[in-house]
This record gives structure tokens, C-alpha cells and sequence, in this order.
């Protein structure tokens, strides 16, 4: 098996302080979290920014901050702006950080219920003009997942030429109106991925590591972070990003599955 790619999703657009005091909100903050995931064995960042007050944002200039800070504290880590932002944002706010180039980006082809009544809509359209952006841009999409259509789709517009092989997807799995965190359903798409594909798994809430532990003893890479789960175990709140981590770190040593750094983790994802 390839070695195991661990994804830090450090801040999220939802979560908050009320939530964890540990969540970032400055551009000190978002460098402090990075840096302990970095430092746990994390090799990509996947990044969104909020304003000093907890906003959320896709501002290009506050993007550029963040990546800075993040560079200066973790020069070869693996940086992956969110395009998603927070439910609401327009098309082209949410594009913002692509200016930077950063070597991957997320994007979701499809529209999902969004923890209840919130809706994150990504028409066909919406995928093809975030994906012929980072094409020009040399920017590799991380694909992520909400339900199996979404899977279909990304077929699709590989095949149309908008999604360049291999792809790389993440299974976001738990969320209130996407597909549920189950063995099963883990199966079922894992099953559906063309041959070639990598992918990460990122369970929602209490989910987090027993998804990860499947993705782990599957073959696939983990992505764990505030952006997902606060908790380090039941009731227990994380204090850092680094301490998620580092518990997905003591799984997959236990289980036998080595720890890409970033120059692996390019490899395999065939970045740069
Ligand atoms: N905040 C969600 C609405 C992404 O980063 O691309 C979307 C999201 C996905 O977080
Ligand atoms: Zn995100």
C-alpha cells in the first residue's frame, strides 16, 4: 500500500470558538494550527480563512496571508484552498484563493442539504467553471464527495475532458444530508471510483476515526481536523488540530500503514 496521506482541515467556514476555543480565526491562529498538524505528520492543509471576528471569507488578500504565514511556518507543505467557502457565497467569491495557484483546490460537483436546511448548490455548471479555472491555473482538484451522484458526475466530466485522470477524491461522509458514515456505504463508493483514482476520507463528528480506520486499512488517505470533528474522543475536546493527527498517526502505526511526508504525498498525488 502507498503510504498514507493525512489531510488537516484546520478551520472550516462553520465551525467556531463556541465550539472548540482552539478554532482559528487569525492569520497568528491559522499558523499555530497548521504548524501542530504540520508537525503531527499532516501533508496537506486544507485551508479556509475568516476575519479576525470568525466570518468566514474567500477574500483573495486574506487567502494570500494565510498561505504566507503557513509557508513561512511549513515551507513544503502541501496548501489546498477551499472553493467550497460557506453556503450562500457566490461563484466567483468562492474562486478567490485559485488566484494564488496553490497545487490543489477543492471542488464539489454536485449540490447537497447542508446540516439541515442550509443548501451548499454546486450546479453542472458551477463544477465545469471551477474546473476549467484551475485547469488553466494548473491547479489539482480534489473532488469532494457528498453522495454517490456526485461520484457519477465527476465521471462524466472526466469524460468530457473538464476532470483530467487520474482524480483524486475525498468521501465526506456524516454530514446531515449527504451519505451516511457506514461500512456499507464506504463500499459502495469506494466500489464506484474508476481504476486510478486516490482518495481520502474525512468522517463528520464522532465518525472521524472509525472512517479514518476504513480509509487506513482500505488503501485510502484520511482527512481529520476541526473542520470535521472537535472532539479527540467522546466528550473530550481536542486542543489542537496536531492532537487529531496525531491519534490517526497512532492508528495507522498500529494497523502497519507508513506516513507520507509532503514530497511523498505529491508523488502519489502526482502534484507538481
Ligand atoms: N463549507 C461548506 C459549505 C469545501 O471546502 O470545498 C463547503 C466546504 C467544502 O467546506
Ligand atoms: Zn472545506
Amino acid at each position: 500500500m502507498e503510504k498514507l496521506i493525512i489531510t488537516a482541515a484546520i478551520c472550516g467556514a462553520e465551525v467556531t470558538k463556541e465550539h472548540n476555543p482552539a478554532t482559528p480565526y487569525t492569520i497568528e491562529e491559522i499558523g499555530r494550527e497548521a504548524l501542530s498538524a504540520y508537525n503531527a505528520g499532516a501533508s496537506i492543509i486544507h485551508l479556509h480563512v475568516r476575519e479576525d471576528d470568525g466570518t468566514a471569507t474567500q477574500d483573495a488578500a486574506r487567502y494570500g496571508l494565510a498561505i504566507a504565514k503557513i509557508k513561512q511556518l511549513c515551507p513544503d507543505v502541501i496548501i489546498q484552498p477551499s472553493t467550497g467557502g460557506a453556503v450562500g457565497m457566490t461563484d466567483e467569491e468562492r474562486m478567490q484563493p485559485l488566484t494564488h495557484k496553490p497545487e490543489m483546490a477543492t471542488l464539489t460537483p454536485g449540490t447537497v442539504n447542508f446540516g439541515g436546511d442550509d443548501i451548499f448548490i454546486n450546479s453542472e455548471t458551477t463544477a465545469k467553471n471551477f474546473a476549467t479555472r484551475m485547469n488553466e491555473l494548473g491547479v489539482k482538484p480534489e473532488i469532494e464527495i457528498f453522495d454517490k451522484g456526485m461520484v457519477d458526475t465527476a465521471m462524466r466530466l472526466n469524460k468530457q475532458g473538464f476532470f483530467k485522470s487520474p482524480m483524486h477524491f475525498n468521501f465526506v461522509m456524516g454530514i446531515n444530508g449527504g451519505i451516511a458514515a457506514t461500512t456499507r456505504d464506504f463500499a459502495y463508493l469506494l466500489d464506484s471510483l474508476p481504476a486510478g483514482s486516490t482518495f481520502t476520507v474525512a468522517g463528520i463528528g464522532r465518525n472521524e476515526f472509525p472512517m479514518a480506520t476504513l480509509a487506513i486499512v482500505s488503501g485510502g488517505h484520511v482527512r481529520v481536523g476541526f473542520e470535521d470533528n472537535v472532539y479527540l474522543s467522546k466528550g473530550i475536546l481536542a486542543k489542537s488540530n496536531g492532537q487529531l493527527v496525531e491519534k490517526v498517526v497512532r492508528i495507522a502505526k498500529e494497523l502497519g500503514r507508513e506516513i507520507a511526508n509532503p514530497a511523498e504525498a505529491r508523488k502519489i498525488l502526482g502534484l507538481g
